[in-house]
């Protein structure tokens, strides 16, 4: 096609659409345009594209009911999808299609995009992976569809107040959905609690159910997940989300009548809330509860899938399907399985296991021995009482394979899945009961063969696989930074980047091409008013009230500065706590040398904290008086500035992204499994400085690999080994550090003073933080994740990124070779390590008489069809 006939088709398309959205904008609010609210815009403009939507989601569908292919069902407690509307336009057609509606339309594409709630439904990096998977598995056309729960509240909204974290409601349903909605297709009744009774089948084996149980609706909301494609259909997958709010069936009338209101209203509220911790849930019957839910109306649902594709007979499931578990969070999935197996069937119970096994994989995310599952038995045996007796077989006959294969009762007891005091280990369940199970960058792999599953490695090597994280280049490189990528485009001379990662290398001749050099540190400087831009507009929005720009502004220098950023969950492990000293230390230098030149550094944050961690709640307060007293500083403020992004999300990754120039990568090594926003950050030209842990260490060796050994300047601290031998060895002593480095001990003893407290909460908070790496808490060692042990070697590196930025030509160059280095990070490539490896799934392409009929259908009873008329020179004024 030529550049005219696409601009053409572009109007044509772009006149339809704003066509439509007027008429939705009637025909649902009772407005007129003029009238029409951003957020009623928002609605109509989503309804609108929502429709071309639906045509590809029904060609995908049937196309794939056609060929009868294998499919992956990707079962996770956590969603993240952030924002649909832009996301879908661009991956169905392209920006400038928003960009020309809205024109039609006059209204600001920001202004209505950002009516948009973000479907926050995860607390970090487990479940944007599985978002990211998703967006590719679609790119790609593989038949998949996601599970998960449609909470009512997603993770908290953090607001800092004086330093404190507060929490307040995620209200994200509060207006009415656009993308998710309820399609009762494939909604299931799950049941919860009664009796066990034993019955035998055909075979005279035991088959278990429930009497007297509470029988719950898991209602289904499905969402589209339109995949990138610009030549032809793209392929939607659905991610589907069961909620048990609103159900009239979930609601105890004996109860209530009864009085006992919390009891009543039990059911319906187990979808209310994500737990917000990726840390440790002990104990909590809601949560047990949830997990459940997911396990059972996932697993029900499949089948009843697969009985209308493929008829009745199970013995067949893993020829078509493939069910994925992220994390042990769905683990319950495997016992019900096999009791869908088991029931009615002529299926034996050793035929059944052996079609789960074929069937289950199981990605691990943490090797945090508090973040392991394990749950009391007692509970799913009051519970659930049918998959506690099938986890108590599951477990016998595991471990009389076991016994079997190695006759040593050490390793049964080692590898057992009910302990001996009487603890369910979800880990040892999903490694027994699936085909493979992965760890997410190759560290994290070697460790968990080393140590969580090293038995289990041991007698089945061929189980364990490594496949490393990946994020979309789609959201988080073609979205979040257009002008990066057009540059990149014009360079390459092509987008196929845009779902071909790896032509990224294509951009080494430019290395030394000084106009380019210039040109991507413009787009930063220019990505990085942005973002002050934003944040200034966040702040306004907040208080309710316009603030001088000068003061947005001037809290963040300019662009000119080097933007150096931390961003992600506050754990101990991941040691912002470091990233703290490093700026207390700079802190008293500038005041020490006050005439030395330096560079002008911002230094931000962004992450939220679990609700209840405290230790990292004080590092939040630290951030905050560190930012007071470097901003009151007259001296320290003239080359430095704190600033911490409240509520971090996906919609603020994809601002605070494209903006920076250093990436802090930061934790103990051994302990961060992979880490993803290191590559969104590396992707969009951020220089990493990090340990060697996670997928650090592969981004290491792909930039020395591609662009050179010189181009990765930045690796610091001790390694995964070292780290290991300090932990078994005992004497690691943090005061040691502290003794032989003055500015190290004057930035622990300013803590012990107080000097940056302005009250004695503030002071207290201090002490603790001090206590904690000197001299440890609540039965921890001192300096559990060895922050004091790699604070000099951090201290030195953040030195030699002072030296580099100040060569700004260098530092482009630099940058550009990180960039074009990454390709390797695309979820394309993990999805089509995954699909070969793990899942043994095939792309499917659309059926183009599937395509035909439904384009004929549609265009047939199409109401707002319009011609092209004289608007198109007024369009041609505001498109690019
Ligand atoms: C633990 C105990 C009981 C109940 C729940 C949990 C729990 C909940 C959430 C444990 C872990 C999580 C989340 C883990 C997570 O997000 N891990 C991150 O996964 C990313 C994607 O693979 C990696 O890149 C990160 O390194 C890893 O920390």
């Amino acid at each position: 096609m030529t550049d005219k006939s696409k601009d053409d088709e572009l109007l044509r398309e772009a006149q339809h659409i704003a066509q439509m959205t007027r008429h939705y904008v009637i025909a649902n609010f009772a407005h007129t345009l003029e009238e029409a609210t951003d957020l009623e815009v928002y609605q109509a403009l989503s309804a609108a594209v929502r429709e071309k939507v639906m045509m590809h989601w029904t060609a995908t569908q049937q196309s794939w009911a056609k060929a009868r292919t294998k499919r992956l069902y990707y079962f996770s407690i956590e969603w993240l999808p952030g924002r649909f509307l832009a996301n879908n336009v661009f991956n169905l057609a392209s920006m400038d299609l928003i960009t020309a509606v809205l024109a039609i339309l006059k209204r600001q594409p920001q202004q209505i995009i950002s009516q948009e709630e973000e479907a926050a439904l995860g607390n970090g990096g487990l479940g944007r992976l599985a978002s990211c998977y998703l967006d590719a598995l679609a790119t790609h056309k593989y038949p998949a569809i996601g599970y998960g729960l449609r909470y009512q509240f997603g993770i908290f909204k953090q607001q800092i107040r004086y330093g404190n974290q507060l929490e307040t409601c995620d209200d994200w349903l509060i207006t009415e959905q656009a993308w998710g909605r309820q399609n009762d297709l494939h909604s299931q009744y799950v049941k919860f609690n009664g009796e066990l009774i034993t019955n035998l089948n055909d075979l005279g084996e035991e088959i278990y159910s429930v009497r007297n149980s509470d029988l719950v609706r898991a209602t289904a909301f499905e969402f589209p997940i339109v995949g990138y494609c610009k030549e032809d259909y793209s392929a939607v997958l659905s991610l589907r989300l069961f909620s048990t709010a609103n159900s009239p069936t979930n609601f105890r009338l004996q109860d209530f009548n009864a009085g006992k209101l919390d009891s009543a209203s039990e059911l319906r509220l187990l979808t209310d809330v994500l737990y917000p911790s990726d840390l440790t849930i002990t104990g909590r019957k809601l949560r047990l509860y949830q997990e459940f839910l997911l396990a059972s109306a996932g697993v029900k649902d499949l089948v009843r899938e697969y009985r209308l594709l493929h008829g009745d007979d199970l013995k067949l499931l893993s020829d078509w399907v493939v069910i994925h578990i992220n994390d042990t969070h769905p683990a319950l999935a495997i016992p019900e399985l096999i009791r869908c197996l088991m029931k009615n069937e002529k299926i034996s119970w050793d035929q059944a296991i052996d079609i789960t096994l074929m069937c289950f994989r199981y990605t691990n995310h943490t090797v945090l021995r508090e973040s392991l599952e394990e749950w009391p038995s007692e509970m799913i045996q009051n519970h659930f009482p049918v998959h506690a007796r099938i986890i108590e077989r599951l477990n016998q006959t595991f471990c009389d394979s076991i016994r079997k294969k190695t006759q040593s009762e050490e390793m049964v007891r080692r590898m057992t899945i009910i302990t001996s005091d009487k603890k369910v280990k979800m880990a040892h369940l999903a490694a027994a009961y699936s085909q493979y199970v992965n760890g997410v960058a190759q560290i994290h792999s070697d460790i968990l063969k080393r140590d969580l599953f090293a038995d289990f490695a041991a007698l089945y090597p061929n189980r364990f696989l490594n496949v490393t994280n990946g994020v979309t280049p789609r959201r988080f490189v073609a979205i979040a930074n257009p002008q990066l990528s057009q540059f990149i485009t014009k360079l390459l001379g092509s987008d196929d980047w845009i779902h071909n990662l790896s032509l990224w290398e294509g951009l080494k001749p430019f290395i030394h091409d000084r106009a380019v050099l210039a040109q991507l540190m413009e787009i930063k400087h220019s990505n990085k008013q942005d973002l002050i831009q934003f944040i200034h507009e966040e702040r306004e929005r907040k208080e309710g009230m316009p603030i001088p720009r000068e003061r947005i502004s001037d809290e963040f220098f300019d662009g000119n500065a080097l933007f150096d950023v931390q961003i992600k969950r506050f754990h101990e492990y991941k040691r912002q706590m470091l990233k703290c000293l490093h700026l207390v230390m700079l802190y008293f230098e500038i005041k020490e040398n006050p005439s030395t030149e330096r560079i002008r550094r911002v230094a931000l944050f962004a992450g939220k904290a679990a609700p209840s961690y405290y230790i990292a709640k004080c590092v939040i307060r630290l951030i905050f008086m560190l930012a007071r007293k470097v901003k009151n500083d007259p001296i320290v403020s003239r080359f430095l500035r704190i600033i911490f992004v409240e509520n971090y999300n996906v919609t603020h990754a994809m601002r605070i992204v494209p903006a920076a120039d250093v990436s802090d990568q930061i934790s103990t090594a051994g302990y961060e499994a992979s880490g993803t926003g290191c590559m969104k950050l590396a992707m969009n030209g951020a220089l990493t400085i990090g340990t060697r842990d996670g997928a650090n260490i592969e981004m290491e060796e792909e930039v020395k690999r591609i662009a050179g050994p010189e181009f990765w300047p930045f690796g610091f601290g001790a390694s995964a080994d070292q780290i290991h031998a300090l932990e078994k060895s005992g004497d690691y002593d943090p005061i040691h550090i502290v003794e032989q480095h003055p500015l190290i001990a004057k930035a622990m003893h300013a803590l012990l003073s107080g000097e940056f407290a302005e009250n004695e909460i503030e002071h207290q908070t201090l002490l603790d933080l001090h206590d904690n790496l000197l001299k440890g808490a609540y039965s921890s060692k001192a300096d559990r994740y060895f922050v004091l042990q790699d604070l000099p070697s951090y201290y030195e590196t953040q030195k030699q990124v002072e030296k580099l930025y100040q060569d700004k030509e260098k530092w482009a160059q630099y940058s550009l070779c990180n960039i074009l280095s990454m390709g390797k990070f695309s979820s394309d490539r993990s999805v089509k390590e995954y699909a070969d490896k793990v899942w043994q799934i095939r792309p499917c392409p659309l059926d183009p008489m599937v395509i035909t009929k439904i384009d004929e259908e549609f265009q047939s009873s199409n109401v707002c069809n319009v011609p092209l008329s004289a608007q198109e020179t007024f369009l041609k004024k505001h498109v690019s």
